[in-house]
């Protein structure tokens, strides 16, 4: 790393946030915030190297779970077939391509609650074969056992990907069939197994600003910050509650790039994901959102079930900007 992109100074990671304080953040004069928020990130990364993960869904749609965002809930009708657990060949096959296109980490979904006992052995075959390819490996499979973390773990996981999605307050008006807890839960069995946490969450569910300050509050007061923190802008897929609730209007592009720079400064050491919602994006949007400190994304033109842009789009957009790929 060049000396001018050295860490300046130390700053005690805190664990303690209060909402009224990341209020106070959030909701500062634009140029002010990005500046705070671009000067952490210099403090602690290059902020022209972007980290490139690719997804696929290794187990699609049928799940019994009622998340409202969620197109691939059994219980909604968005057109997203059930589909079997994915063969391993076809998966390291997807890896590869993944690979050769610029990826460094390779996240594996399923649409489960959780994860049977006899679907693990699966799983971690798919994970030893992605890590033989020199990639860093994700999962993100629903609620997890300690048993089933350490497994994974010891099949070559890197990653468990495990969202807390919204603030507690707002996350029952989201999800009925798991409670907040289980999500805490699941995050203490994947970070005791010594897995890296990969959490974040959604905006634009109808959520207010001192809800999505909640989200956040959630994230950085975890007893270690995640490794990985996505941000996804809610995809509203016809047929789920979100998509079609006449009451939720769309969120304002500028709350979306203060919530991602609010999430640097709480959590300045954790990369930072621009997830779901980059299609709808313009590109000066995404630029604003590298600014505020968002140093990954996923590349690839599907992301489980919808759209992603394509990557000659992405690849051009960082031709642009003059970012880079990082390499693994
Ligand atoms: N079934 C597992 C679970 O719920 O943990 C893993 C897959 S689930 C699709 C992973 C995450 O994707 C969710 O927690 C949510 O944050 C995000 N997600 C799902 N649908 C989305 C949508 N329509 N828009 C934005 N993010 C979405
Ligand atoms: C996350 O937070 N975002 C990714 C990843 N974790 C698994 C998933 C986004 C899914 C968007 C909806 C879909 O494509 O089905
Ligand atoms: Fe199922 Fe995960 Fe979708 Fe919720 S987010 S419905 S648990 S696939």
């Amino acid at each position: 790393m060049n000396a001018v992109l050295q860490p300046l100074v130390e700053v005690p990671l805190r664990h303690d946030w209060e909402r009224d304080e990341i209020l106070a953040l959030m909701g500062l004069p634009l140029p002010e915030l990005l500046f705070r928020a671009a000067a952490v990130h210099r403090e602690h990364f290059d902020p022209a190297q972007i980290q490139v993960s690719t997804l696929l869904s290794v187990k699609t749609g049928g799940c019994p779970e009622d998340c409202g965002y969620c197109p691939q809930a059994q219980r909604y009708h968005t057109g997203v077939d059930a589909s079997k657990l994915m063969d391993t060949g076809e998966v390291l096959e997807r890896a590869r391509a993944a690979k050769a296109a610029g990826a460094t980490r390779f996240c594996m979904g399923a649409a489960w609650r959780s994860p049977k006992d006899r679907d693990i052995p699966k799983v971690a075959a798919m994970v030893a074969g992605v890590k033989a390819l020199g990639l860093e490996t994700c999962a993100t499979l629903g609620m997890l056992g300690a048993d089933q973390a350490r497994t994974l773990r010891d099949a070559g996981l890197d990653y468990y990907n495990h969202n807390l999605d919204t603030a507690p307050e707002f996350y029952g008006q989201v999800i009925g069939t798991r409670a907040y807890q289980d999500r805490l839960d699941t995050l203490g069995h994947v970070r005791d197994a010594g897995l890296k946490t990969c959490c974040g969450g959604i905006v634009g569910m109808g959520e207010t600003r001192l809800q999505r300050a909640g989200l956040l509050q959630g994230l950085a007061n975890l007893p270690a910050h995640p490794e990985s923190v996505p941000i996804n802008l809610l995809v509203a897929v016809p047929g789920t509650p979100l998509a079609d609730d006449p009451e939720r209007s769309e969120l304002d592009p500028f709350e979306f790039v203060r919530t991602v720079a609010t999430a640097r400064l709480l959590m300045p050491r954790s990369m930072l994901r621009l997830s779901a919602g980059r299609e709808t994006m313009g590109d000066e949007l995404q630029a604003l959102c590298f600014l505020a400190g968002a140093n990954s994304i996923f590349f690839g033109e599907q992301l489980l079930t919808t759209p992603n842009p394509a990557t000659s789009r992405d690849v051009a957009l960082f031709e642009r900007l003059g970012l880079q790929a990082m390499q693994a």
